[in-house]
């Protein structure tokens, strides 16, 4: 397989197949439509792709490149022109800029912006500089003429770990910069290769790019919590919790929420779509969620702070619960749980909530009052 800056691994048909039936069911899309997927993935029209990278690890790139697998990575690099990338190319100095410069005259309007890192404004942006260029003055140079940007990682969504207080350059994200045109934001620190790559297929299919929530992520991969799709829920909804690392909990496998875990207020699909191609994510493996997806708590919560529980039950949509007590439905026995769960008890809470259908009424008004509180 070849594109603009090199050639990647040989993918078997199977594997491609594979990964694009992964995508489209993470994007929420029907069984019958990963045809169309496919079909979009096989076009020669292929997006040109301008990926500048500013303040950051460049574990974004690495993770997308170093999957054990290399079909995503191959995926990518095969769906997308990829005109400039200065991790990948093989060329660098004038002629990587004049490369640069020539796709974007020759793709005006046409080519998508990928940005990693937060970009500095202190100081005119002196603290990162490319080709002589300030990251403030290439982004929005290129910019102009783009289609569309993509922020790949917190940094370049959020400002990342550059923007913590005191933030001495002044880093902020893409979205602080740019005002005028549509930026679609993949927060993650490193995100999920797969994100990347089924917001790339949604493009090539649809030809727009896929709903985003006020943050400007893609609901199909930030809709929900971590803590609705966790495995280790039964634990927190029974009471169960490790409550040091390596303790008796930690090594059985009981809820990190003691811990610190941020999985109850932060959006990602970890869960469901894991990483390293092995099935883990952070949670799995014995480390409680940081929250690397938000704005507001990546390196700006320490890892240990517990967080507000305000949510703990899972949606109102979810088919109701019948408490066989007339005139009290399901709200009824979910907002005890809710109101419980706020409270010091917690999971243990929730699951007394569950065996205590007949007083419900009561704990209705007591619990209400602790929710606001919390
Ligand atoms: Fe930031 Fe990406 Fe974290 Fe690192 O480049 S989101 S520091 S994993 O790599 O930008
Ligand atoms: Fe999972 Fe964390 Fe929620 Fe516990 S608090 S269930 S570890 S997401
Ligand atoms: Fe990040 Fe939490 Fe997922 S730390 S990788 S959002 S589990």
């Amino acid at each position: 397989m070849s594109n603009n800056i090199g050639v990647y691994n040989e993918v078997s048909r199977r594997d491609f197949i594979k990964t694009c039936l992964t995508a489209t069911a993470m994007l929420g899309l029907p069984y019958g439509m990963v045809n169309k997927v496919i079909a979009a993935a096989e076009s020669s029209n292929k997006p040109p792709v301008i990926w500048l990278h500013f303040q950051e690890c460049t574990g974004c790139s690495e993770s997308l490149l170093r999957s054990s697998h290399p079909t995503v990575a191959s995926l990518i690099l095969d769906t997308i022109s990829l005109d400039y990338q200065e991790t990948l190319m093989a060329g660098s100095g004038e002629q990587a800029e004049q490369s640069m410069h020539d796709s974007m005259a020759a793709n005006k309007g046409k080519y998508i912006l990928v940005v990693e890192g937060a970009i500095p404004t202190k100081d005119n942006g002196i603290y990162c500089k490319v080709g002589g260029k300030t990251g403030l003055d290439s982004l929005r140079s290129v910019s102009e003429d783009s289609a569309a940007i993509i922020s790949i990682g917190t940094c370049a969504a959020y400002g990342g770990i550059q923007s913590v207080e005191p933030n001495p350059t002044g880093a902020v994200g893409v979205r602080d910069i740019i005002k005028n045109k549509t930026i679609i934001n993949i927060p993650g620190c490193p995100p999920n290769p797969y994100t990347f790559l089924s917001t790339i297929l949604y493009y090539l299919t649809f030809k727009k790019f896929p709903e985003l929530d006020t943050l400007g992520r893609p609901m199909f991969a930030y809709g929900r919590k971590i803590h609705e799709h966790c495995e280790r829920r039964p634990h927190f909804d029974a009471g169960r919790f490790a409550e040091a690392y390596g303790d008796d909990g930690h090594a059985q496998g009981h809820c990190l929420y003691k811990l610190g875990c941020k999985g109850p207020v932060t959006y990602a699909n970890c869960p469901v779509q894991r990483f390293n191609d092995v099935g883990v994510w952070p949670v799995s493996v014995g480390h409680p969620c940081i929250g690397c997806t938000e704005p507001d708590i990546l390196f700006k919560t320490s890892i240990a702070e517990k967080v507000q529980i305000h949510d703990p039950t899972p949606f109102d949509a979810y088919a109701p619960i019948d408490i066989g007590k007339k005139g009290k439905g399901p709200n009824a026995l979910t907002t005890a749980i809710v109101g419980l769960a706020a409270g010091a008890a917690l999971g243990a809470g929730a699951m007394m909530a569950k065996n205590l259908p007949a007083s419900i009424e009561n704990k209705d008004k007591q619990t209400n009052e602790k929710s606001k509180q919390a």
